[in-house]
């Protein structure tokens, strides 16, 4: 086999040959690329990437630099019930997590992986997660088969030469393997070694099954190294909000999945609320520490979005639609017949003549959706005309408030404050959610979600939540926990908030909660506004429609808190005892049994 350019050439690190070495020899490929993330290597790869039908050029005058890639369709979304945990032991990986024995994992992936690049290219891409020169960053390198994931991890991540200059001669980055396997569901498996600072993906090219630098190394690997190391990998957008004066305050929010990250990272503020501002310093990952001045700091460890494509219009998010207009890549989206994109939910009419996400002629009579309602785009962060000014800032940004928040059609009210530090972490820890088409399986089904973390967590559950409360003693200012709901519908099945733009009424009136006087009524599940509280000018709804959305309802709260308890016991030894107070108190005020379902 052979490799371009040869290793010595390019890395001073003995751990990186010999590993990419130990990688060639089980799965033996017919050469080696080491990417340097060169815009020549660009040209190159997309060139090869079209020649092999990978990707299918957009029509460059309307998308410059853009291009299609469909996926097998058994291939769309990411794929929970193979991904595992591989910690030496099975209470380490905990209730929430899938768990295989580490030696049965490398052994078993192993005999799918021995010779299975054999006639392919085995792509090393090194990668930096977090600004350069931060003492966020870190190193991973992925080893891949996979042309398509060369290329997007050059949008996703800082990739080539800049990574082997942060690693040096070191030891010290992630090690990822994939290799497609040909798409088979059968030997699809995404295995993690926390201890190993290892991640083996086998059997996907989807998204975050096989860009590892995303849910792999920054989530699932990072939070087990945040717990080690005191600080925090989590599932949260981070934005900056600048008001009339000037004032800028961050804020981070965790969402699962298809839940809003990216639409409130990237807000367009309405009209009527003049001279307010959101720029966008991460859509989906935050590595939040404690700062020298005890509060939190956030970065975004990525350097682009891999954002849904559904709904993402000029009306709801025009500063996705103005990110996308080139250099971006298009998963599983419809093609036009003059070679433009669309999707459902792009509010332009459905033109004649598309092809859906397959590749088939579509017609509305179908019934079918010409794009995957997972259908995605990936592009550079510097596209976003948004991008916060601090996005590479390699101290982060200073984080006022955290948001939780999940897709709930009943209950949850559109926000509410958390009484303290451990109450919010009580509000994230409860998190429920509907499952929706960024996960395989079932969508619109309420799952408990932790922090929106409930896929993500490298490890047990319940010591996470310990070290979420253990963060406390180290934070001198803490930030004000909340959550949000922007997805509670109506008797007749209609949202009940027109969220988007005007999502921003509620992240004003959170930070007048901090630094002003905005009024809040007490409940038994914490403080929520009044529809007069909120900045409603300018809102076409009445102040009875917003107090509806507000409601708290005690019968709905009953169904909530026993859930919560099913969940907390399901969590069992390990759930701090902290939270299981708080969960009491609450069930106390709202005079609830804390442990049974209520019946109706
Ligand atoms: P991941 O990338 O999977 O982590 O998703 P995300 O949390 O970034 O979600 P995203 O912002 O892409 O939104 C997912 C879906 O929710 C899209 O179809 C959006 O149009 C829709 N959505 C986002 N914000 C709102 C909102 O405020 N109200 C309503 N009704 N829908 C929203
Ligand atoms: C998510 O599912 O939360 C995503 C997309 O952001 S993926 O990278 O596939 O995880
Ligand atoms: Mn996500």
């Amino acid at each position: 086999m052979t490799s371009y350019p040869a290793a010595d050439s390019i890395t001073q690190s003995r751990a990186l040959k010999d590993w990419v070495d130990e990688c060639a020899r089980l799965t033996n490929p017919d050469r080696i690329v080491w990417c340097n993330g060169s815009e020549d290597e660009r040209r190159r790869l997309t060139a090869e990437a079209i020649e092999a039908g990978v990707l299918i050029p957009l029509n460059q005058e309307k998308r410059p630099g853009c291009y299609l890639h469909r996926s097998n369709p058994n291939d769309v979304a990411r794929t929970e019930e193979v991904t595992f945990i591989c910690s030496p032991t099975r209470a380490q990986a905990g209730p929430t997590n899938n768990w295989m024995a580490p030696g049965e994992a490398y052994q078993k992936l192993g005999a799918l992986l021995k010779g299975s690049m054999k006639g392919r290219t085995m792509y090393v891409i090194p990668y930096v997660m977090g600004p350069l020169g931060s003492r966020f960053a870190k190193v991973g390198v992925e080893i891949s088969d996979s042309i398509y994931v060369a290329l997007s991890m050059r949008i996703m991540t800082r990739m080539g030469a800049a990574a082997l200059e942060m690693l040096g001669a070191s030891d010290d980055f992630n090690r990822g393997l994939h290799c497609t396997l040909g798409l088979d569901p059968q030997k699809r498996f995404i295995c993690h070694f926390p201890q190993d600072n290892t991640i083996w993906s086998v059997g996907s090219g989807y998204g975050g099954n096989a860009l590892l630098s995303k849910k792999c190394f920054a989530l699932r690997i990072a939070s087990w190294l945040g717990r080690q190391e005191g600080w925090l990998a989590e599932h949260m957008l981070i934005l900056g909000l600048q008001n009339p004066a000037g004032e800028t305050r961050y804020i981070a929010a965790a969402f699962p999945s298809a839940c809003g990250k990216t639409n409130l990272a990237m807000l367009m503020p309405p009209a009527a609320l003049k001279g307010w501002k959101v720029f966008t310093v991460g859509d989906d990952i935050a590595w939040i520490r404690v700062g020298p001045d005890g509060g939190l700091w956030a970065t975004n460890p990525e350097f682009g979005y891999f954002g849904v494509a559904p709904g993402t219009s000029m009306k709801s998010n025009p500063n996705a639609m103005r990110s996308v207009e080139r250099d971006a890549l298009f998963t599983n989206v419809a093609m036009t017949a003059d070679g433009d994109i669309w999707w459902e939910g792009m509010d332009v009419p459905a033109p004649a003549g598309l092809i859906d996400w397959r590749g088939r002629p579509w017609s509305a009579a179908s019934g079918e959706k010409a794009a995957h309602p997972n259908s995605r785009f990936t592009t550079p962060m510097a596209n976003n005309p948004v991008l916060s000014p601090h996005a590479e800032d390699p101290q982060g940004v200073p984080i006022s408030a955290i948001i939780f928040g999940g897709r709930r059609a009943t209950t949850m009210p559109l926000v509410l404050e958390s009484r303290d530090w451990t109450h919010g972490v009580y509000m994230g820890a409860t998190m429920g959610s509907e499952t929706t088409a960024a996960a395989a399986g079932q969508v619109g089904v309420v799952r408990r979600d932790p922090m929106a973390m409930l896929p993500f967590c490298g490890y047990n559950v319940g010591d996470y939540l310990g070290h979420w409360l253990e963060m406390r003693k180290h934070i001198a200012k803490p930030p004000r926990i909340f959550m949000v709901n922007w997805f509670r519908k109506d008797a007749a099945g209609q949202f009940m908030w027109p969220g988007y733009g005007e999502n921003l009424r509620v992240l004003k009136w959170m930070i007048d909660r901090i630094h002003g006087d905005a009024g809040a009524r007490d409940t038994p599940v914490g403080r929520v506004p009044n529809a007069a509280d909120l900045d409603l000018t300018g809102l076409a709804m009445s102040a009875a429609q917003v107090d509806q959305a507000l409601a708290i309802d005690a019968g709905e709260w009953k169904n909530e808190m026993a859930s919560a308890g099913e969940f907390f016991a399901r969590i069992g030894d390990t759930l701090p005892a902290a939270l299981k107070a708080t969960h009491g108190e609450i069930a106390a005020a709202l005079g609830v049994d804390a442990t049974h379902r209520q019946a109706g």
